[in-house]
């Protein structure tokens, strides 16, 4: 089957699907801060988990040129059931796929891949933020496997994984900053997590810190090289920030979406207000914007997917595409007037979830700093 065809498949069978069942259930799972249990095993029963794993793994064998457009158009619907699938198909997923032992593709990849657990990467550290480096979790090697102490924060599905992928310093001196990966399962003595977070949006996913006290892992529980998991977790942030970077568009066609409808209703001055040229200014700008992120995902999508290094258009899409999340959720908004502000429409819940794709998975700031570094390597 043609490529593009292939494409056009996949993006209408999830846009029936989203829109059909996310996007009505968006506004109660906002407003309830729960994520229903169906929808989940409904996205888990298509295969969302699964499009860029293996199928040896029980994945779907598609590329991140896929997965952009799937989780596109779930973010179009309701932004936070794209939190749920985002995980397994990037951060936690592609981790595990390049690094992982057989044993481990089978104990972890399987089950993320089908939806059956999930699992998340806890790498950020409330002093080790932008500065990913900087972790004060601490491995100590002890006979059999480690002792791992410290505190992980704004972890996605915090309270809820079932496994946690723990980012902990293993060199005997701390600022040689050795980093290494290990699981660590839930129930593991001496795991907890902390409350979930109040968030502004994106509430059908809970966020908690990860408190780890002398939690015993055994030598096995090493995801990758020992020592070598900073690189690893870099790599695994490209194909995350391909991933929001995708969630950022749906994010800002929605929101382009709520504007055309409000301003082709909306009458003043006895007229639509999309009659108004000046309104027109703006829909043409957001139009334009939004098709130029969808391509620079697109780009970086394809380029990831040859397994070449795409560290810099993985972060030039991260940083235009959720920059234009927020600048068009934002016009969109402005066009609505005082109905933008009040709940009763869509695109309140949409400006909020469109704040948090600049910070995510590394801020604007930093991937500006990624994308000049790789401009200015020798
Ligand atoms: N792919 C593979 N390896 C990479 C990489 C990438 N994209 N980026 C960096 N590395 C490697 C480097 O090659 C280097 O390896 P060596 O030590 O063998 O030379 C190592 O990782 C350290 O890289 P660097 O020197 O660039 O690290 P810095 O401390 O300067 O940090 C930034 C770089 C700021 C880019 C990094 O800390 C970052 O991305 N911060 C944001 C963190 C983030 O996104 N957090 C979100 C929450 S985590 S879900």
């Amino acid at each position: 089957m043609k490529k593009d065809y292939m494409n056009k498949l996949i993006r209408n069978s999830v846009r029936e699907f989203s829109q059909k069942y996310l996007r009505p259930a968006a506004s109660m799972i906002d407003e309830t801060k729960e994520y229903p249990d169906e929808l989940f095993k409904e996205m888990a029963k298509r295969n969302y988990m699964g499009v860029t794993l293996p199928k040896e793994y029980g994945g779907v064998g598609l590329g991140f040129e896929q997965f952009v457009i799937v989780i596109e158009e779930i973010a179009r619907a309701c932004g936070s059931s794209t939190m749920h699938i985002t995980s397994p198909n990037t951060l936690v997923g592609h981790t595990i796929k390049n690094f992982g032992t057989e044993e481990q593709k089978r104990k972890y990849l399987v089950p993320i891949a089908k939806g059956e657990k999930v699992g998340t990467f806890a790498m950020s550290e409330p002093n080790a933020g932008s500065d990913a480096s900087a972790l004060e979790t601490v491995a100590r090697k002890v006979d059999g496997g480690y002792v791992i102490n410290g505190r992980k924060t704004f972890i996605t599905s915090g309270p809820t994984a079932d496994f946690v992928v723990v980012f902990a310093i293993t060199s005997e001196d701390i600022n040689k900053r050795a980093v290494t990966a290990f699981f660590v399962e839930k129930g593991a003595e001496g795991l907890t997590a902390g409350k979930p977070e109040r968030k502004m949006g994106m509430n059908g996913s809970k966020t908690s810190d990860i408190i780890l006290e002398d939690v015993f892992v055994t030598e096995d529980a090493i995801l990758g090289e020992k020592d070598n998991g900073f690189a690893m977790a870099m790599r695994g942030l490209d194909c995350g920030r391909i991933g929001v970077a995708g969630q950022a568009v749906g994010i800002a066609q929605a929101a382009l979406d709520e504007a055309v409808k409000f301003t082709k209703g909306r009458r003043q001055f006895n007229r639509r207000i999309a009659d108004f040229q000046g309104v027109q200014f703006m829909l043409a700008d957001m139009q334009t914007r939004v098709q130029a992120a969808r391509l620079l995902v697109k780009e970086a999508a394809i380029k990831f997917d040859k397994d070449q290094s795409a560290t810099q258009e993985a972060s030039m899409a991260k940083y235009y595409a959720t920059e234009t999340a927020f600048k068009v959720a934002s016009d969109a908004l402005q066009l609505h007037g005082a109905y933008g502000y009040v709940k009763d429409y869509p695109i309140e819940r949409i400006f909020r979830e469109s704040r948090v794709t600049t910070i995510y998975e590394g801020t604007s700031q930093i991937q500006q700093i990624v994308i000049a570094r790789e401009l200015l390597k020798d």
